[in-house]
């Protein structure tokens, strides 16, 4: 008993603690899973030994109390909050219970739940008079002024109604990474995501900086005398007095059903321009709801399912540094492994040295990583209050880990680079790309053969890999006939790729592979394109002069003029095939957009093809697209499609499309 008791009073402190954290300072120093965990604990113990419940313990109240800078305001219903599932089980329990304790067949919401900051708006006679934060869910703080500032809060109901109503304010993802680039380059601090950028803004004592931040909302919650009977309704009704719900909404009947919809919302979450980190699932009966009650925390009717985390918090085990092939030096964190998002990360880019230094990022410190979509995974910030004192600030090397000459910092720019034209890292970096699949795609030859090739010293250029034998190869560890053959043969391919992609192949500073295409439509030939000056280069639509500065500084590099020669005596194209007559032609003048997931071909390989057709491939829909190619999982692009009334294809009609053209692309 006495240790159950030291554990209650040790989460009670801790869960203080956290909640001071992120109620008053907006600055938490867990993640939401741990904090969750924490509290979760400390209710199943309070469960057991009803007995240890005291009135302040975190679990009897909401929040934190309101800091000072703000009037205080009572809340006339208490702002609850919602209790947790985090797994499919437990919102069968409650469908369940709910089911059980209605005593009848029930029909229920499921909505999306929007990660940002919950507020109350007070409405008389239909006239925005007050908006609040939760607070502790009995008082919270008047942030009027503030929320004024925030368009898709109407000042006048449609109607003259006195209401109450309460729904969440948050900064879609786009203007969070701004205000952090922003922010980042006036050398201020970042903020850890959304949700807190969302919360620091409200809270400004000038509301100026809040009206600055472009906040959003959404509303979910009525509190009036008489009105709808069902939540279903009761939204329906917030939308008509000019309150802004979510659409994505869903009335379901089964347990099947709330389940396909948190699978649907699981996998596309990262399509919503803002961020949401669950489900909230409803009774929609009002009748039903208020049979139901409510504890002291959150009502019995309603449920949150939270996603699987995509911040934890891990520790940094090292920091290496990695040479990429243009030379530049990135810090790669090592961490402890841990779970985000469904797969495990042991390693995050820290990008540069002004980054490690921005987010104060040491050898040995707890820090939060985060993992949205298929992004590399990141370290957002550290946490200097998990320090024990041995953790080890990181440098940059002053040479260059993979050679040993000197870096260089060019001034104005945030890369430390290696400037040593025979960098074996630069070299290994250099060569991966020349082979991978968006360059001259040579099937069979990844890092690991090329690994294999330099340390057997048989290639240093990319032009050495049109001089290799059948017989060298043979000679290396896991070569047979038959993958020689194959190695050799897809090398042998590779030399009629279309100009833009051995452009984008040469691995130029700043020319990634729409520039490529841009360059080798415009030039025709590398030969025309290394003879190019700055002006004719800026001539070139999404060429600018960084850009143009960098290919004249390549073309006039001793070391790359002889690749491009021996590359052409090889045997290699440098100038684009003109166009077959009618395959090549065959998508002239048709804009195509491709979106979702095929499964025969990736996109960028449809997009290629469609290109190479003569098709102009775009990556938004807009009123100019002829067509809209569809995989799986396509989002907002299928929507606009259809509303536009643009035909819309799948990967089967494609084919079947282009057949009707002539042209066989499998
Ligand atoms: C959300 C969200 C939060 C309100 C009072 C009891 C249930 N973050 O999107 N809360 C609620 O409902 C609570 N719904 C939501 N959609």
């Amino acid at each position: 008993m006495e240790h159950v008791r030291k554990r209650v009073e040790q989460l009670r402190s801790e869960l203080h603690y956290h909640n001071y954290r992120y109620y008053v300072l907006d600055d938490p120093v867990i993640t939401d899973q741990e904090y969750d965990a924490l509290m979760r604990e400390l209710m199943e113990l309070e469960e057991l030994y009803p007995e240890l419940i005291v009135p302040d313990s975190p679990t009897q109240r909401v929040g934190h109390a309101p800091a000072d800078q703000f009037a205080t305001v009572r809340h006339a219903q208490p702002m609850l909050s919602l209790s947790n599932a985090f797994d499919e089980d437990e919102v069968s329990a409650f469908v369940d219970r709910v089911r059980r304790q209605a005593g009848q067949d029930l029909e229920f919401v499921c909505e999306l739940k929007i990660d940002g900051l919950a507020v109350s708006l007070d409405y008389e006679n239909g006239v925005f008079v007050r908006g609040t934060t939760r607070g502790d869910g009995q008082e919270g703080e008047d942030i009027s002024a503030n929320l004024r500032t925030v368009r898709s809060i109407p000042l006048r109901l449609n109607e003259p109604v006195t209401l109450n109503v309460r729904g969440e304010v948050y900064m879609p993802r786009a203007d969070f990474e701004r205000l952090n680039a922003e922010r980042e380059a006036a050398g201020e601090s970042l903020f850890a995501n959304p949700r807190n950028a969302a919360a620091g803004s409200l809270r400004q004592l000038d509301p100026k900086v809040t009206a600055s931040r472009n906040l959003d909302g959404f509303f979910y919650a009525l509190v009036m005398n008489g009105g709808p009977n069902t939540h279903y309704e009761a939204l329906q009704y917030l939308r008509e007095l000019g309150l802004k719900t979510n659409p994505h909404i869903k009335l379901c009947r089964s347990l099947d059903e709330i389940q396909a919809f948190i699978e649907h919302w699981t996998s596309r979450r990262s399509e919503l321009p803002y961020e949401i980190d669950g489900i909230v699932i409803k009774v929609n009966d009002l009748a039903v709801q208020n049979e139901l009650g409510t504890t002291a925390r959150s009502p019995r009717w309603a449920i949150a399912y939270k996603f699987p985390a995509e911040q934890v918090i891990t520790k940094v085990v090292a920091i290496e540094v990695q040479v990429g092939r243009t030379g530049t030096l990135t810090p790669l964190a090592h961490l402890e492994p841990v779970q985000v998002a469904g797969s495990t990360v042991s390693r995050a880019t820290l990008h540069n040295a002004d980054i490690v230094a921005q987010r104060d990022v040491r050898v040995g410190d707890y820090v939060v990583v985060q993992k949205a979509g298929d992004v590399i995974p990141e370290i957002v910030r550290s946490l200097p209050e998990r320090r024990t004192g041995v953790e080890v600030p990181f440098e940059m090397p002053t040479e260059c880990p993979a050679c040993g000459a000197p870096v260089v910092r060019v001034p104005g720019e945030a890369a430390t680079r290696c400037v040593n034209q025979a960098c074996p890292a630069q070299r290994t970096e250099g060569l991966i790309h020349f082979a991978s699949r968006g360059a001259m795609d040579i099937e069979g030859l990844g890092p690991a053969v090329i690994e294999q090739l330099l340390n057997a010293g048989l290639v240093k250029t990319p032009a050495d890999l049109y001089r290799l034998t059948k017989e060298q190869l043979l000679e290396l560890e896991r070569f047979g006939d038959k993958s020689a053959s194959n190695l050799l043969e897809a090398i042998d391919a590779s030399k009629g790729r279309p100009l833009s992609r051995l452009i984008f192949a040469l691995g130029i500073r700043h020319v990634g592979a729409e520039v490529a295409r841009e360059l080798a439509q415009h030039f025709g030939s590398i030969h025309k394109l290394a003879e190019a000056g700055i002006d004719e280069l800026t001539a070139v639509p999404a060429v600018g002069e960084k850009i143009a500065q960098s290919v004249v500084e390549y073309f006039s590099n001793p070391a790359n003029q002889r690749l491009i020669q021996e590359l052409g005596e090889l045997g290699v194209s440098l100038e684009d095939v003109p166009a077959k007559t009618g395959q090549n032609a065959a998508l002239d003048g048709l804009t195509f957009v491709v979106t979702g997931k095929l499964e025969r071909f990736s996109r960028e390989e449809i997009q290629e093809r469609l290109r190479d057709l003569g098709a102009n491939v775009t990556s938004s829909v807009s009123r100019k697209t002829d067509y809209l190619v569809a995989g799986e999982k396509a989002g907002s692009k299928l929507e606009r499609a259809q509303s536009l009334g643009i035909p819309v294809l799948s990967e089967e009609d494609l084919l079947d499309f282009l057949r009707d053209r002539g042209v066989e692309i499998d």
